[in-house]
């Protein structure tokens, strides 16, 4: 069975634009809580543990940059499908290729600088919730 919670960022390039007002009142508007929310920063190295998964590939060491080149918001979300129907909210990786409506389609600039970080299943979602959030701040 689906799970309730999901992981997400607003990027580098969405807080620096203004957007992160803007993309929560999409988030709560969708349905989703947010259980716990965090305004931080991450580190060249802590970036590239978070997308350790993606070294291999040929845009790693620009994503590291990129995702610690200035703030984020890390939030955990809550609501019935969660990774499902937030992967849905946000649109396709490409902002070329998102939906219209979806967010990354409304403030994506690059496939790089995409607005918004979705976990892709349950078990990403409580890793990546986890590496932000401890036990004792997560409701
Ligand atoms: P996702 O964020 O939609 O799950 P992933 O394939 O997991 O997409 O890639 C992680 C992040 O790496 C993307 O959100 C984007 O910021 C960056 N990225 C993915 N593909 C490319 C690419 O082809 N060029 C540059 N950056 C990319
Ligand atoms: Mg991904």
């Amino acid at each position: 069975m689906a799970g309730n919670k999901t992981f997400t960022m607003i990027k580098p390039d969405a807080v620096g634009a203004g957007n992160i007002g803007a993309i929560i009142k999409m988030i709560e508007e969708a349905g989703f809580s947010i259980i716990s929310m965090k305004y931080t920063r991450l580190s060249g190295e802590r970036a590239g543990q978070f997308y350790a998964v993606h070294r291999e590939r040929p845009f790693y060491e620009d994503l590291c940059s990129y995702m610690s080149s200035g703030p984020i918001v890390a939030m955990i979300l809550e609501k019935d499908n969660a990774v499902e129907d937030f992967r849905n909210l946000i649109g396709a990786t490409n902002p070329a290729e998102a939906a219209e409506g979806t967010i990354r389609k409304l403030f994506a600039t690059s496939i790089e600088a995409n607005a918004v970080h979705g976990s892709d299943s349950d078990d990403n979602a409580q890793i990546e919730g986890s590496f932000f959030f401890s036990e004792i701040e997560k409701f």
